[in-house]
């Protein structure tokens, strides 16, 4: 099942996604948003309870960011292309990537609050005080409040490469600026995720109507499992409206690529759909 959040006439709902139609949800006071279906015990169960008879196209509505009060983490260095683009951009501290990458506990940090999350169509953004920025594709774990993984999406981490590789202590102010996130465009629920092994990421951007990036990995080569990147995300720590983990990224354009201000970023998982964004800076 996929559960998708939208604005229609103004008004914010939670509905199923079925193929391209939207079966809206009756929403109540105990569960009043997509988050608390999340939360719910069996989140597929409660969505079934809540459906209507009725039907809407979803090019006909705004597709929102699936999120309401919980944060947004990332993984970072989970893949191999990761790793060796991270170590050549490094101007201070390139073997800190290669430590992390080889280390048991993986790299884990706070990407977002919901402020500062685009969904899709909603524009990402380059900093001003940065001259190369990527965007980084990658899927998106949905966690409840008791930290169980129960759905994905797919998210865009957008980083600045020169701010990041100049000194890892300024990773916060490379990854976390408003409109640093995306996500969307539905959250496919944990079972009706394809087999982990037939799961392909691509990442297009486009530039004035012309593709200038085209790259896919598989989520095969993430070299770490889920539960052991959730494991040391929950350790020690409470999410009381749940969280989301962005798991890393295995598609790095060349050092040469920058995003600019109009370029559309494109990024799909199969099972999940696809999630678009323009650029803007400043
Ligand atoms: O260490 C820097 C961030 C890494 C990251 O975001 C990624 O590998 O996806
Ligand atoms: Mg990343």
């Amino acid at each position: 099942m996929k559960l998708i959040k939208y604005n229609l006439d103004g008004i914010n709902s939670v509905g199923i996604l079925e193929e391209q139609r939207i079966i809206p949800l009756n929403l109540n006071k105990y569960i009043s948003s997509l988050q608390d279906i999340i939360n719910s015990k069996i989140p597929v169960d409660t969505a079934t309870s809540m459906r209507t008879n009725e039907s809407i196209n979803a090019n006909s509505v705004d597709i929102l960011a699936p999120i309401d009060h919980q944060e947004v983490w990332a993984a970072g260095v989970t893949y191999k292309r990761s790793q060796t683009a991270r170590m050549k951009e490094s101007i201070s501290s390139a073997s800190c990537y290669d430590l992390v990458y080889k280390a048991d506990r993986p790299e884990l940090f706070l990407k977002a609050t919901p402020n500062r999350v685009s969904g899709p169509g909603q524009p990402v953004r380059i900093r001003i005080d940065s001259r190369w920025n990527v965007p980084e594709a990658e899927l998106t774990c949905v966690i409840n409040n008791r930290g169980k993984l129960v759905g994905y999406t797919i998210g865009n981490d957008m980083s600045s490469r020169d701010i990041e590789g100049e000194n890892p202590l300024y990773l916060p102010q490379a990854k976390v600026y408003k409109q640093c996130a995306s996500l969307g465009p539905c959250i496919t629920l944990a079972d009706a995720l394809p087999p982990r092994d037939k799961i392909e990421i691509t990442l297009k951007i486009e530039r004035e109507g012309v593709l200038v990036f085209d790259g896919a990995t598989k989520l095969a080569q993430l070299t770490r499992s889920f539960e052991s990147l959730l494991e040391y995300l929950i350790r020690e720590q409470d999410f009381p409206n749940g969280v989301f983990l962005m798991t890393g990224t295995g598609i790095i354009p060349n050092n040469d690529f920058t995003l600019v201000t109009g370029d559309m970023v494109h990024i799909s998982i199969n099972g999940i759909g696809s999630l678009t964004n323009p650029v803007v800076q400043g």
